[in-house]
């Protein structure tokens, strides 16, 4: 098997890939290279194992190297690489959109099929301005993002997005007519809450300032995540998303979950919608649709948003948008395969069985130096940590470093720490790694 592994690049074949969202001369000053994935497991280029406690991105839901996927995608490339899906289809495109409207939330059976969340994002917000137009209601055009937000990289999703570097650098690009309802993350009142916190369901009514500030007619949708995972897990107060429902369906304004994270099994159901009970008007997908094997992503609509485009004479094109790679026969395998996994482990709600384990197991570690916050909910947790002074995200920083020298690879955002593992997680995982954690914890001072 290894030796199919492609060797470590030297140090000097490092400097063409400008590398994403990364301290590029600081990683390739002291690289850390993954060679080969199975289960919950990683190996490094010097043959060290490493525990995955974050699923790659958040998107590896299954764990590495399942065997049904890589096949399915071998079978696939034989048979047909690539087919457009403009003006022509292809037999599994349609059977992953059934697939997917089967376990999706109610009426939500109509599936655009893109190549990454960001993707998804930038389709939710085309199809929710192109729904209020076909419906004679062309002036809806605004968005409401929130802050700490992430939606992507897209200028749609920055600008819906409340992350402040990601768009401080764009700022003069961003889309007009956007504004943002405050986060909810506030540890003054809810540090160690244990799932949903208590604290904060109010705050859903700065929407209602926001729509008498803008007029809800120029307003077309509201964009949050369940739980935002980028900004380092945020998690919604207890009836905070039933109140931005009622608020969005009293002033026609639509509702997208982006469930770019939350989405296939993360918070114990299929989505967090489902776990939450709040259904929304369209929904963002990508990462565990596909196991993060091959990039895909999905957008599931309403079917009551899908048929007010389906109007007009039957020849004209009804939405004016998609993507060379749009149901990439290739990526249909990968998902449908995928989707067999969740099926037959039943993966989509073992998070939700497992998540009282797995709370006790992160909150083990208030009263460690330094932590001043535990949340989790489903299979998501997050330890944050006190700044050192003038240096944010340095001491976290540190703990990820020295995670992953001790084999095991947690992420790390300004000074938290996110974990975010397969759901094929066993509880010895678990304890292998909130014990490197905590033990590195101890000594980061
Ligand atoms: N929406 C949400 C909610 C996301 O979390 C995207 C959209 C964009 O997806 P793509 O596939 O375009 O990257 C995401 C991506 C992290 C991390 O460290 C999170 C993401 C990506 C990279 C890192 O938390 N989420």
């Amino acid at each position: 098997m290894n030796a199919r592994i492609t060797p470590a690049p030297a140090q000097s074949d490092l400097e063409a890939f400008w590398m994403p969202f990364t301290a590029n001369r600081q990683f390739k000053a002291n690289p850390r290279l993954l060679t080969r994935a199975e289960g919950m497991h990683y190996w490094t280029a010097d043959g060290r194992q490493v525990i995955d406690a974050v699923a790659g991105l958040w998107c590896v839901n299954a764990g590495h190297g399942r065997r049904e996927i890589k096949e399915a995608v071998a079978r696939q490339l034989s048979v047909m690489e690539y087919a457009p899906t403009f003006q022509m289809g292809h037999p599994i495109a349609f059977e992953l959109a059934n697939r997917l409207a089967a376990i999706a939330p109610p009426g939500m059976d109509r599936v655009f099929f893109t190549n990454s969340g960001s993707e998804s994002v930038d389709t939710a917000l085309k199809i929710s301005i192109g729904y209020h137009r076909a419906r004679g209601a062309g002036q809806r055009t605004r968005f409401i993002g929130r802050e700490k937000g992430y939606h992507g990289v897209g200028f749609g999703g920055m600008s819906v997005g409340g992350m402040v570097n990601n768009r401080k650098f764009f700022g003069s690009s961003m889309l007009p007519g956007v504004d943002h309802l405050p986060h909810t993350l506030d540890i003054s009142h809810n540090a160690f809450s244990r799932g949903l916190p208590q604290w904060g369901m109010h705050l859903a009514n700065e929407l209602e300032r926001l729509v008498a500030l803008h007029d809800a007619s120029t307003i077309a949708a509201v964009i949050v995540e369940p739980i935002s995972g980028s900004a380092g897990v945020v998690l919604p107060p207890v009836g905070y998303l039933k109140r931005l429902r009622e608020i969005c369906d009293k002033h026609d304004i639509l509702l997208i979950f982006d469930e770019v994270i939350t989405g296939f099994g993360r918070v114990g159901k299929p989505f967090a919608s489902q776990a939450f009970d709040v259904i929304p008007d369209l929904m963002t997908t990508a990462k565990g649709l596909s196991n993060g094997a091959i990039p895909m992503g999905a957008v599931f609509a309403q079917r009551k948003i899908h048929d007010a485009f389906m109007q007009g004479p039957e020849n004209v094109i009804e939405l004016f948008h998609g993507y060379t790679y749009s149901a990439h026969p290739v990526a249909c395998a990968a998902a449908l395969a995928t989707l067999d996994i969740y099926a037959t482990e039943e993966l989509l709600t073992r998070a939700a069985a497992l998540s009282p384990t797995w709370e006790d197991a992160v909150h083990s570690m208030r009263g460690l130096p330094n932590v001043i916050d535990v949340r989790n909910y489903g299979l998501i947790a997050a330890v944050e940590l006190e700044p050192r002074a003038g240096k944010p995200g340095a001491r976290a920083f540190d703990v990820f470093l020295k995670c992953f020298e001790r084999g095991v690879m947690v992420r790390q955002t300004g000074d938290v720490i996110a974990l975010s593992p397969p759901l094929i997680i066993e509880r010895s995982h678990i304890t292998q790694i909130v014990e490197t954690l905590s033990q590195v914890i101890r000594e980061t001072a």
